[in-house]
């Protein structure tokens, strides 16, 4: 750790006013350029308990950048976590207020439910599918609270990851019905077909990106709980939208999420 305690609660304080205020700043080591990846996590944490101090309920956790397509979109290079909170959510089919966000990205990923602990160092992706409850399909919406959504690894992580809300839908499946790897995905705006990946771009296998978290998180001591909702990453590059805008993201075998920009 470089940064000290009020440093940190300040930085933090910084970039969730920044969230809950729809307002860009700059990324935050050209003023800490001695940020190390220790302080970037507690800030993120101390976001965290200012959500929940604030009476916000913990909802899952996410990976991002998990796939080449995004690593080069956002020019950095390994993949990191953030969490997800109930103020997130947002329904199926249902309305995003564009008035409460920056400058809005959807990303199509593959989220895991588990229904047994997972702990790492040394967790694989047979660990995780015996741990796995279901699948189920999840559109992202990232707003990165940096200007230009110009950011380097350590200043996005202790901007939770550019997570603003996600949706979920579709159809669970238990992960064994499903060839996770070949699962195609298909993103619609406005009726186009603007992309299309499959689960393996996801760092080879879904699962894969779940182990990672796992590992990631048992090198700081703590475990994945039964019960958590893993948002595994995006599978292609983050798409901006407009006001007007309606997104349709169809998966393979698990139908479909859907969301109006309002
Ligand atoms: C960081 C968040 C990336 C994903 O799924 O890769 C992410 C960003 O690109 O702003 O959520
Ligand atoms: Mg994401």
């Amino acid at each position: 750790m470089n940064l000290n305690a009020a440093t940190l609660d300040a930085l933090a304080v910084h970039l969730e006013t920044a969230e809950r205020q729809a307002r860009d700043v700059v990324k935050i080591t050209d003023e800490h350029p001695q940020m190390d990846w220790e302080d970037a996590y507690a800030i993120q944490d101390r976001i965290r308990a200012l959500k929940l101090a604030r009476g916000s309920r913990l909802t899952g956790l996410k990976m991002g950048l998990t796939s080449f397509a995004k690593m080069k979109q956002m020019g950095v290079e390994a993949p990191i976590w953030g969490f997800l909170v109930d103020d997130y959510v947002r329904p199926d089919g249902g309305a995003i207020e564009m008035g409460t966000l920056i400058h809005p990205k959807v990303e199509a990923e593959i989220a895991f439910v588990t229904k047994a602990p997972l702990r790492g160092p040394g967790c694989h992706i047979g660990d995780v599918l015996a741990a796995t409850d279901f699948v189920l399909p999840a559109v992202e919406v990232i707003d990165s609270r940096y200007r230009d959504f110009r950011f380097d690894l350590k200043s996005v992580i202790a901007d939770n990851c550019s997570s603003a809300r996600y949706v979920t839908g579709g159809v669970a499946r238990p992960a064994e019905e499903l060839d996770l790897r070949a699962l195609g995905i298909v993103i619609e705006k406005n009726g186009e077909v603007i992309a299309t990946g499959a689960g393996a771009a996801v760092l080879g296998h879904p699962a894969a990106s779940v182990a990672m978290l796992a590992n990631m998180l048992g090198e700081r001591g703590q475990e994945l709980p039964a019960g958590t909702f893993i948002m595994t990453g995006g599978a292609t590059e983050a798409y901006a939208v407009e006001r007007g805008d309606s997104v349709v993201v169809r998966y393979q075998g698990l139908g479909s999420v859907s969301m109006r920009f309002v």
